[in-house]
């Protein structure tokens, strides 16, 4: 893709706890891990935006980034493409503190005329990914309430196609107060 458009998404980043927590979760062997680096909250999912416009973003990302809660995991699940399992996800408890900062983003994203897209919000962190011709080997959903899931920044990535799936590249960033 020329490097004045790219493909972006704003995400919150967990700790590095969190990060060592999502990596000890269980996923079927034939999926895909999210390397542990790659681990993120999608908030808002831009599709392909112009670098002019997601450097105006990456400046306003500070403006929205407030103090979030400690949120807690519930289950984790395979979530379907068309024909097989596409994702191993784990879901986080309902809160509103995500769904205010998912309505900040948005007002944002309509400031500076950015498209988001408007699928519902499921907050979720993708663990892992299936390969296009693998079923489901392991018996999910699996519950894992309550564990502690922190976020210290909120990002705008760029989404790259790779050999092995998407890289995410981080173009700004705004840490989280405590
Ligand atoms: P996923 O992990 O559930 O696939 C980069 O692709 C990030 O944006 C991923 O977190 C991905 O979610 C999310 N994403 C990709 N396409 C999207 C879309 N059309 N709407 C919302 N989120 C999307």
């Amino acid at each position: 893709m020329d490097d004045d458009w790219q493909r972006c998404f704003i995400a919150l980043a967990p700790d590095a706890a969190t990060r060592e927590t999502l990596s000890g979760l269980p996923s079927p062997p034939v999926a895909r891990r999210v390397p542990v680096d790659q681990l993120h909250l999608t908030v808002a999912f831009l599709g392909t935006i112009s670098a002019c416009k997601g450097g105006l973003l990456g400046y306003s990302l500070s403006s929205v980034a407030e103090a979030l809660p400690v949120f807690r995991t519930e289950r984790i699940e395979h979530w379907p493409g068309p024909a097989h399992p596409r994702l191993t996800v784990a879901v986080l408890a309902k809160s509103d503190a995500l769904f205010a900062l998912a309505a900040r983003i948005r007002a944002v994203l309509e400031a500076l005329e950015l498209p988001m897209d408007d699928r519902a919000f499921r907050p979720h962190i993708t663990l892992a990914r299936f390969p296009r011709d693998a079923s489901a080997l392991c018996e999910l959903p699996v519950p894992v309430a309550g564990l502690s899931i922190r976020f210290d920044t909120l990002a705008l990535y760029s989404s790259t196609l790779a050999r092995h799936g998407a890289r995410y590249s981080e173009l700004a960033s705004a840490a989280l107060p405590d």
